[in-house]
């Protein structure tokens, strides 16, 4: 007899409703849940692999602890006290600084994991950690915090109400919707476009979303900022401007207005690839449509103009006064309100307090970018990185010259790492810890609920046991907090005895109850529970000025570090076009990031860690369909096969990220067989964003020839 449960799945954005078939403690199947008004049954090939993943023989499941090449189990007290003392001796010995913290993607899809990484950043007091958020939304969040006053209050774009839908340098159909939680995102624009609406996607790629577009455009990798302030341009000449209700709140429309002057239509079309009248025509289309919202995600972030471009999207949602408005960009009124997490514990986002040691680079909410990650490893004197604390990350594959990475990481003195698996990157460790994963544990998506394009809360229980012994993220976290404090003695160890007692007290589900209680709804974790399928909250509404946490409650549109990074989008444009060959990646449906890979229905089928190209960059080249070509750039080299395709712009190559599983003392034999190899290699850490410091994964010049093997 099979009993059905209802969950949440984790392990994207979308946050989508399930419904587990259990057999006993066995998981049986996995569908969409039906009865969930947000996600309405909708899941991914990916959410089988949350089976595959929970019985998968290589998953970790006890301590590991290093002996020479080889590995073993060890007990969970003796490990955790093990990895408390070496974090102190290493701090003792170097300061604190020389212990690093690099926090991966699943962090954010755990709430206990966050609540449990904040008490330990805390014990841990150090200057040095990372996170995949440089290679992701760290311009959203930079220019969230420089506009509105707090980097969590977010604008969302109203997909489900909106006339028109621009669309820069995101994938929704494939990633399934990215700092914007809306489950389904290929219905969503189906049912836009059948109520009349249109969407246009500008993206180097035919991509999947770009297929359903009603058009799309290609751009040359990283100049969407000159379009954008092209387009902006066009809309302030014409008058298609629409500021009378916002007016009140904003500061500096005139002086938006003139930074906006040089950018022309006619001399961005040539470095962007779109022509002078498509932009006068897209900027009419979104200046006069009822409703118009435009969204831009990866290709936006993680390239050299990310925080600038970011901040020209909201500004062209502001100016046409299609901001905080049914239609426009809104601002979710999250059951657990995250923006009023952050003013509490002062995380609303404060940029370039300090700089990192090596090249200087800015902090933000005391973070630095991944782009400084290896140096700090590298570079010999007081603050070097000696030892390492990664949570949910894959570095060696996920970031910017992962080569780099790797040989830093292996000199490293101590190395503890939080995973559920011994890949490319926790190979280095000196001990890995593997906390419960998925089904096992409780689910309340904190981040995701708060960037929905609804209001929605659901809290979901664990539906199968963890095996024996195991811990959770945040209880390995909180031994953790609790081993290193007892061992610092004085001060530090009453500040931990606090945050001991406290979790003691509540632990993580006390805390979010509390969360949600002091919330706007007032809910608790046990209204949540019973309403297993979860809770809608209704459509956005708008929240100015009350959601503004900016001194007088005003929209300053030219924030300084913008203005003064207007600059160099200004010598862009006297730059004009490149010529070179650009690297730039892709996704799949089937993959996550560099972790799934050892899901073997996820991984069967064609070899996907292919190079796209578009067949007269090809021909230039000799290269053919199914060719192996020797893809170079400054950082690396690797052989990849070359499919053809005019489904990507000419001048550009793409490849997608998370491959090279074909290492020495990892644990995933699935994904080893299709190991692939890294785009990683070929990305190049020196190049970001000069602004946020975030990294420019999309713009690698890069060769591409024949391989001679
Ligand atoms: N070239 C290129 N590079 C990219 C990107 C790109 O588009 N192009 N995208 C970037 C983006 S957006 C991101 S977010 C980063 C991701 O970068 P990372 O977060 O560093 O890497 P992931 O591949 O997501 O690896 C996640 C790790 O978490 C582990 N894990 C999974 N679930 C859990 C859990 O519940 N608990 C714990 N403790 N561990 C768990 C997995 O085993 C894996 O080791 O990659 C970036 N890299
Ligand atoms: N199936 C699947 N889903 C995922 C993930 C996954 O690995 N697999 N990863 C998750 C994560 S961590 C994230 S952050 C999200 C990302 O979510 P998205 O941003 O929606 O996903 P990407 O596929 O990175 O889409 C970025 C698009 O930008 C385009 N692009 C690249 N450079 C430029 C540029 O300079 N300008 C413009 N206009 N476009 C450009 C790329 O061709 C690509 O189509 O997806 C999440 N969902
Ligand atoms: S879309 Fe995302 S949340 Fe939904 S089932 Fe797929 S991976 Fe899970
Ligand atoms: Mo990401």
């Amino acid at each position: 007899m099979t009993r059905t449960q209802y969950a949440l799945c984790p392990l994207c954005e979308a946050s989508c409703g399930l419904a587990v078939e259990l057999d006993g403690e066995r998981i049986a199947g996995i569908r969409g849940d039906t009865q969930n008004p947000f996600s309405r049954g909708h899941i991914c090939p990916k959410a089988l692999g949350l089976k595959d993943i929970h019985e998968d023989p290589d998953r970790l499941r006890r301590p590991l602890r290093r002996r020479g090449t080889d590995w073993e189990e060890i007990e969970w007290d003796e490990a955790l006290d093990e990895a408390a003392a070496r974090i102190v001796e290493v701090q003792r010995e170097h300061g604190q600084d020389a212990v690093a913290f690099y926090v991966g993607n699943p962090t954010g899809h755990s709430y206990s994991a966050l609540l449990g990484l904040s008490a330990l950043r805390e014990v841990v007091k150090t200057r040095s950690v990372f996170s995949s958020a440089s290679v992701d939304g760290l311009p959203r969040t930079l220019v969230a915090s420089l506009l509105y006053g707090n980097q969590a209050t977010i604008p969302i774009a109203d997909i489900d109400r909106t006339d028109f839908l621009l669309i820069l340098g995101a994938n929704p159909l494939v990633s399934n919707g990215s700092i914007m939680t809306a489950p389904d995102f290929k219905k969503r624009l189906q049912r836009l476009q059948r109520r009349g609406g249109t969407f246009v996607v500008i993206d180097p790629r035919r991509s999947e979303t770009a297929q359903l577009a009603d058009a799309h455009h290609f751009i040359r990798p990283g100049t969407d900022a000159l379009l954008l302030a092209a387009l902006l341009r066009t809309i302030f000449r014409e008058g298609w401007t629409n500021t009378t209700r916002l007016a009140p709140h904003l500061e500096q429309l005139e002086a938006l207005e003139r930074a906006m002057d040089p950018f022309t239509a006619e001399r961005v079309a040539p470095i962007t690839g779109i022509g002078a009248g498509a932009i006068r025509e897209l900027a009419q289309r979104f200046g006069t449509s009822r409703t118009a919202v435009c969204y831009g995600r990866m290709g936006i972030s993680a390239q050299e103009f990310g925080a600038v471009a970011t901040w020209l999207i909201d500004a062209l949602n502001i100016v046409t006064g299609n901001f905080d408005r049914p239609g426009g960009a809104m601002f979710n009124t999250p059951a657990a309100d995250l923006p009023g997490i952050a003013r509490v514990v002062g995380q609303t986002g404060e940029f370039a307090r300090w700089t990192s040691r090596v090249s200087g680079k800015p902090e933000f909410n005391g973070e630095l970018p991944v782009a400084a990650f290896a140096e700090e490893m590298e570079t010999a004197g007081e603050g070097q990185i000696r030892g390492l604390i990664t949570h949910a990350g894959n570095p060696v594959l996920s970031l910017p010259n992962g080569p780099r990475l790797d040989a830093a990481i292996s000199k490293l003195d101590f190395v503890l790492c939080l995973d559920i698996y011994l890949n490319e990157t926790t190979r280095h460790a000196d001990i890995i810890l593997p906390p419960t994963f998925g089904l096992e544990k409780e689910q309340y998506p904190l981040l995701f609920f708060s960037l929905g394009v609804r209001n929605f809360a659901q809290f979901a229980p664990a539906v199968v046991p963890a095996s024996p012994g195991a811990r959770g993220d945040y209880e390995i976290m909180m031994e953790l907090v609790r081993r290193i404090g007892a061992r610092r003695g004085g001060l530090q160890s009453i500040g931990t005895r606090a945050v001991k007692w406290l979790a003691g007290r509540w632990g993580a589900r006390g805390a979010l109850d509390l969360i949600l209680r002091l919330g706007p709804y007032g809910l608790s974790i046990a209204d949540l529970e019973a309403a297993p399928h979860g809770v809608d909250l209704g459509p956005l509404e708008p929240r100015l000025p009350r959601i503004l946490n900016t001194p007088d409650k005003k929209i300053r549109l030219m924030p300084t570090p913008i203005a003064d990074d207007l600059t160099r989008l200004r010598a862009r444009l006297e730059e004009g076009r490149r010529q070179e060959l650009t690297l730039v990646s892709r996704r799949h449906l089937h993959s996550n990031n560099s972790w799934m890979h050892n899901c073997q229905r996820l991984v069967k089928g064609k070899d996907r860690c292919t190079l796209l190209m578009n067949p007269l960059d090809a021909e230039e080249r000799g290269l053919g369909d199914g060719v192996r070509a020797r893809v170079q750039s400054r950082t690396g080299s690797i052989v990849v096969p070359v499919v053809l395709s005019d489904e990507v712009m000419r001048g550009t190559v793409n490849m997608p990220h998370g491959w090279g599983h074909d290492v020495d003392g990892a644990r995933q034999g699935v994904a080893r067989k299709h190991a692939g190899v890294s785009v990683n290699e070929l990305v190049d850490d020196a190049r970001t964003d000069r602004l946020s410091g975030a990294s420019a994964l999309n713009s690698a010049p890069v060769s591409v020839s024949v391989a001679d093997r």
